[in-house]
């Protein structure tokens, strides 16, 4: 059979051009591609390229970070403040916000984990990128106070999963969600998924958490667990340990996804700018329940969180509603 060469590729430019007006969007989102295809490069190269290994440093968080952690975010880094469209940057690696010089400002503010999954960099297991987009609110010339504001000013949020594909998923508030493969022979991002939605069916039975907390877990959430281990019709368990990776598998198979707070970490483990709420925008607006679990007294979206710092955590149960119900029913239990 012949070969077919696609004279008409439906690119992740030409999609964001089609979606939106805004030109400074288009630059964006232009930026944060062309950063991810960097990222990519370093990602593949890191052996060769021996980028492998801890840099010697400590992030926002005390975590080591390691050498392509600080590679990947001075890319992104370059590219955003130089799109001349942002105006206030956070990222994982950065204890303070980064502001952009007036020269170079712009109406976006950008939080960004640039590359997730830490502890997966060095043994060649699917890492990440995630990243959500807020305006400046009217008559700010860009400051912190600007991101500190719940998802429901999040305009845009995504991830990049740099795994045996390359692929971009991400989502503009109140839209479908949209994935974008990497095709290394054009090097551009081409629209392979089209409105990404969780499984109608709740999909296949698969709980994904760090079980080796579950000592300090609420008893609800290990009686949720427990309760997925029917001996009957189990649950597969899946844990990654990238959430790129395993938030991308829980849309596409169904499932649910756990870091819930706990009495180590009463405020969970993941970050709210960076982590909950990009990927709270993108479960919710694929159909499912972006939720911290018992946060503070009561059940909350996620997305309804407002962060008190840039590094701010956050509890996260995550995935399609038959089984985030089914952690809803044991709190129910526990009253
Ligand atoms: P990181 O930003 O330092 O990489 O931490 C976030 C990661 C998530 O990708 C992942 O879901 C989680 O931490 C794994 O944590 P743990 O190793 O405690 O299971
Ligand atoms: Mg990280």
């Amino acid at each position: 059979m012949a070969e077919t060469f696609d004279v008409d590729t439906p690119t992740l430019n030409r999609f964001v051009m089609a979606s939106t007006h805004d030109h400074d969007l288009v630059i964006l989102m232009n930026a944060i591609a062309t950063s991810c295809k960097i990222i990519t490069s370093a990602v593949q190269r890191a052996g060769i390229s021996k980028l492998y290994g801890l840099a010697g440093e400590t992030n926002s968080t005390g975590d080591d970070q390691k050498k392509l952690d600080i590679l990947s975010n001075d890319i992104m880094i370059n590219a955003l403040v130089n799109s001349g469209v942002c105006s206030v940057l956070v990222s994982e690696e950065n204890e303070d916000p980064i502001i952009v010089p007036a020269g170079k400002s712009g109406k976006f503010c950008v939080a960004f984990d640039p590359l997730d999954g830490s502890s997966n960099i060095d043994c060649n297991v699917s890492v990440g990128t995630i990243f959500s987009v807020y305006e400046r609110s009217p008559g700010s010339g860009g400051t912190v106070d600007d991101l500190l504001r719940s998802g429901a000013h999040c305009i845009c949020a995504g991830y990049v999963a740099y795994s045996s594909a390359v692929e971009m998923v991400f989502t503009f508030r109140g839209g479908d969600v949209h994935g974008f493969c990497l095709d290394s022979t054009i090097g551009e991002f081409v629209h392979t998924r089209v409105k990404m939605m969780f499984p109608e069916d709740g999909g296949k039975k698969i709980y994904s958490c760090n079980e080796g907390n579950s000592h300090w877990w609420d008893q609800a959430i290990k009686d949720s667990v427990e309760t997925f281990k029917d001996e009957k019709n189990p649950y597969a368990a899946r844990y990654v340990g990238s959430m790129v990776a395993d938030i991308h598998r829980t849309i596409l198979y169904g499932g649910i996804y756990l870091y819930p707070a706990d009495a180590k970490s009463p405020k969970g483990k993941l970050r709210l700018l960076y982590e909950g709420i990009p990927m709270a925008m993108i479960i919710e607006q694929a159909g499912g329940i972006a939720s911290t679990g018992m946060f503070n007294g009561k059940i909350q979206r996620v997305l309804d969180l407002v962060p008190d710092e840039i590094h701010a955590k956050c509890p996260i149960i995550m995935g399609g509603k038959r089984d985030v119900q089914a952690v809803y029913d044991q709190f129910t239990k526990q009253g």
